[in-house]
């Protein structure tokens, strides 16, 4: 990284440091100034993901200090003099960070854009250098998915951002739209297109299976069987539309999917807990001609089927942040959100920043299923 600093105002950050007890460390960071292609963004809140949890413990691509976060929300402050579509005052969503350039992005897929993991996990400028510094001026990781919302403030990725002008949600609600809740949204909708009137299994209930419930709700499915093993997790699938649930505790979830469904197994399957066994559950419950969709991060995993299921017209696909642009997926959503159909604030419990910490064991342990962090 560049030794090389600019003028630098402070911020208040959480950083991933390797040689930490705990995942994150709370410090005050300087910032520089947006360069030419940056957008400078003042977030208010930021939604805590499996994602930076993974980095936090080294197990992702990305290099340490880093300040993480990627599910961030907040106002556009200033803009670089090559950045056009944004400008002061801007209301904003941060997702992840795309090219714009290739077959997959211009086809409506930058989700699969081959950049995404430099882009993204990169967590520094195309260049080397990044914006954040230590106290000790030392650089810090930043520009995580054109973000790094785990500061007060961060220079962005244009293709990161998406406004949200014309809304009166709180910020703190809008924040879990830049991962989590697309991710299992869109799988319902843009990978499995979810169908009225069928039969569908949600395997694990965190913020992206609960998603996929209340997305496969909105899509008209008759049957939506939830299985998870925290009973209060299970209580909240039934009130955002759950059928039926299924205590996941005795490893018996396909059993119990299939007693639900007179021995058929159901037509759509989403796996959101990225534990191998479940993604060969979420195989196995399904139907002849049924599709699943496998979500859950796993990163050194292989998957296990029968092969002899698959001669029935089953198929087995992932997907990532919800396989459509997030400008076209988040108003998607905030317009059912609107309508009542879409209950957001349901998985949600806010955190100041300074207990980000005490959120990721709360996460861990099930009580809390939507962590956002308030700046
Ligand atoms: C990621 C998860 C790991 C694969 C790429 C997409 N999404 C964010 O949490
Ligand atoms: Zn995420």
């Amino acid at each position: 990284m560049s030794s090389v600093k600019l003028a630098m105002s402070s911020v208040k950050a959480a950083v991933c440091r390797p040689d930490s007890d705990e995942p994150f460390v709370l410090e005050e960071l300087s910032i520089g100034d947006p360069r030419p292609d940056e957008v400078l963004v003042r977030f208010t809140a930021a939604g805590l993901c499996h994602t930076d949890l993974d980095v936090a413990a080294g197990r992702m691509p990305t290099p340490l200090p880093v300040v993480a976060g990627h599910e961030g929300a907040g106002v556009v402050e200033a803009v670089g003099s090559a950045v056009t579509g944004f400008g002061p005052g801007d209301r904003v969503v941060a997702g992840f960070s795309f090219c714009g350039s290739c077959r997959n992005c211009l086809s409506g897929q930058p989700a699969y854009c081959p950049l995404h993991f430099p882009l993204n996990f990169g967590a520094q400028r195309a260049d080397g250098t990044v914006g954040l510094y230590d106290c000790a001026g030392e650089p810090v990781h930043d520009h995580f998915f054109g973000q790094s919302s785990f500061a007060g403030y961060g220079l962005c990725r244009p293709s990161s951002l998406i406004k949200v002008g014309g809304t009166d949600v709180p910020d703190h609600v809008l924040a879990p739209l830049g991962c989590g809740i697309i991710t299992g949204a869109g799988a319902v909708w843009n990978q499995l297109k979810v169908t009225p009137g069928s039969t569908v299994a949600v395997f694990g209930a965190g913020a992206v299976g609960l998603s996929a419930v209340m997305a496969a709700a909105a899509a008209g499915a008759a049957r939506i069987i939830v299985t998870d093993p925290h009973a209060s997790r299970l209580d909240l699938a039934a009130h955002l539309g759950a059928t039926d649930v299924i205590d996941a505790t005795d490893g018996l979830a396909v059993e119990g999917v299939r007693e639900l469904t007179g021995g058929a197994g159901v037509e759509f399957s989403v796996e959101s807990t990225g534990v191998p066994e479940v993604m060969s559950q979420a195989v196995a419950a399904l139907a002849p001609l049924g599709s699943a969709a496998i979500l859950g991060v796993a990163p050194d995993a292989d998957l296990r089927t029968s092969a002899f299921a698959l001669l029935e017209g089953r198929t087995v696909s992932g997907s990532i942040v919800g396989h459509q642009a997030p400008a076209v997926l988040v108003p998607r959503i905030l317009d059912l959100h609107g309508k009542g159909r879409f209950p957001l604030e349901a998985v949600i419990r806010t955190y100041a920043l300074d207990d980000i910490n005490k959120a990721v064991d709360e996460v861990r342990s099930g009580t809390a299923v939507k962590a956002v962090l308030i700046h």
